[in-house]
């Protein structure tokens, strides 16, 4: 066969400091989504879910993944398949390490007690979120690390049943490590089916799938327009963690960077979709760091088998070339990325300048995909700006904070006349009253 003539694989460069304000506004932009189009599509599918149940459901499941099932729903003891040991091993060690960084994110037992003022005691209490559901993609790659990221912080948070949904393989069976996972961290049901059905049985609970109170996890276009709908509708009485947009990265490099590095990190993240978007700010880069990049990136994009993914991404992908560290930072900040990797000298020292991002990975030694899988941290990350407003998910994602109060006699006298002259103020004579009736007693 005659190999085929491959066109190079590059980014666009711009310098910031001679571009328009309107071409700065857009490289801060994301790529529109219709989110119109896509919400008249899913709103039927949950609405037919939330009529007919597992019927619907096992049909849509049918209709979207070609797959014919006699349940939606696997339940416990698992049947887990045998794994490779290193398979095993690698779960593990990730398991061990993201129990360990979101074990420590919330003390169960400690209540937040202060006094307000003599004899008044405020207090604050967590509690679990009963019900969850987590929504494990599948598609274009299987993400066992996704089950991680969700199951552990729910089950440290002490969550009483996990649902996990994930999509059947083509074969209707489902991905062995993600059922290894469900094991691990105590999910009550495994939910075989993906895209807005899957949300919908959860939002609205069918015969077999509980219905849950948070939906959790990333998902395509359909998957967020789904969270978004249901989130949105108080027969369902679900919330979300955040809307999802496709995965991004930026990195800040100066010219004292590994060029190899830098394109590897690039690279992990454009080969999840052709929707990915990659940005490179490079501070004072030489030309020949820039030429350097350009090459190692066209020769590792190539020896990738996501190639032609990458060579997708990387066509609305770029690199900025500015000439100070805080105009770098600035538009870092601007654009609030999911995820923040610091390819420069005394990368620590940067950290304080950060204000939006999803997660940063501080010097060439930590690329994003210690992060993705087993460092520690979350990999459920806000995307499309949302970084600006939202956390990643964590161990308080599955929780409520529950605030109490106790009120001595002496503490309701101290503040008697505070709360009524203010409830005077708010003409609400029956608030007043509730404190008036006791201070007759007491004064
Ligand atoms: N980078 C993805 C997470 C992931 N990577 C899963 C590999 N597997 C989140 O943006
Ligand atoms: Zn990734």
């Amino acid at each position: 066969t005659i190999p085929l003539i491959k066109e190079e694989i590059e980014m666009c460069v711009y310098d910031f400091n001679i571009l328009q304000s309107d071409e700065k506004k857009r490289l801060l932009e994301r790529p529109i989504m219709k989110t119109e189009e896509v919400f008249g599509k899913v709103k039927p599918i949950l609405d037919d879910v939330k009529k007919n149940g597992d019927k619907s459901l096992l049909a849509f499941t049918e209709k979207f993944d070609q797959v014919k099932l006699d349940s939606p729903v696997v339940l416990p003891p698992f049947n887990v398949p045998q794994l490779k040991p290193n398979v095993k091993k690698a779960i593990d060690v990730a398991f061990s390490n993201i129990l360990k960084f979101h074990s420590s994110q919330l003390d169960m037992s400690a209540v937040l007690k202060v006094e307000t003022m003599p004899g008044i005691v405020c207090s604050r209490f967590v509690r679990p979120i009963e019900s969850v559901g987590l929504y494990v993609p599948g598609g274009s790659a299987v993400l066992p690390s996704t089950a991680l990221m969700l199951g552990i912080p729910a089950m440290v948070a002490g969550c009483k049943n996990i649902v996990i949904a994930t999509p059947p393989r083509k074969d209707g069976t489902l991905c062995p490590e993600v059922v290894y996972v469900a094991e691990k961290v105590g999910a009550s049901v495994i939910l075989v089916a993906g895209g807005a059905q899957a949300i919908g049985a959860m939002a609205y609970g069918t015969e077999t799938v509980p219905k849950v109170d948070k939906i959790c996890g990333p998902g395509n276009q359909f998957v967020t327009a789904a969270k978004m709908i249901v989130q949105n509708d108080t027969s369902a009485m679900v919330s979300i963690d955040m809307p999802a947009g496709p995965s991004e990265l930026l990195v800040i490099a100066d010219d004292n960077c590994n060029p190899a590095y830098v394109v590897s990190d690039l690279l992990s993240q454009a080969e999840h979709g052709p929707d990915s978007q990659v940005i490179l700010l490079g501070v004072n880069l030489s030309k020949s760091r820039l030429a350097a990049i350009q090459k190692e990136l066209d020769k590792q994009a190539k020896a990738l088998e996501r190639c032609e993914i990458i060579r997708k991404s990387i066509a609305h992908s770029h690199i900025i070339l500015f000439n100070s560290k805080k105009m770098a930072m600035d538009f870092s900040n601007t654009y609030a990325p999911e995820h923040l990797i610091l390819h420069v000298d005394d990368a620590e020292s940067w950290v304080k300048d950060v204000f939006n991002a999803g997660s940063v990975f501080v010097g060439k030694w930590a690329p994003e995909s210690c992060g993705d899988y087993a460092s520690g941290t979350n990999h459920t990350l806000p995307t499309y700006g949302y970084a600006k407003i939202y956390s990643g998910v964590n161990t308080n994602t599955f929780v409520k904070h529950i605030t109490s109060q106790t009120l001595t006699k002496e503490g309701l006298s101290n503040i008697a006349d505070t709360v009524m002259d203010l409830a005077e103020i708010e003409g609400l004579g029956a608030h007043r009253n509730a404190v008036a009736v006791r201070v007759k007693d007491l004064r």
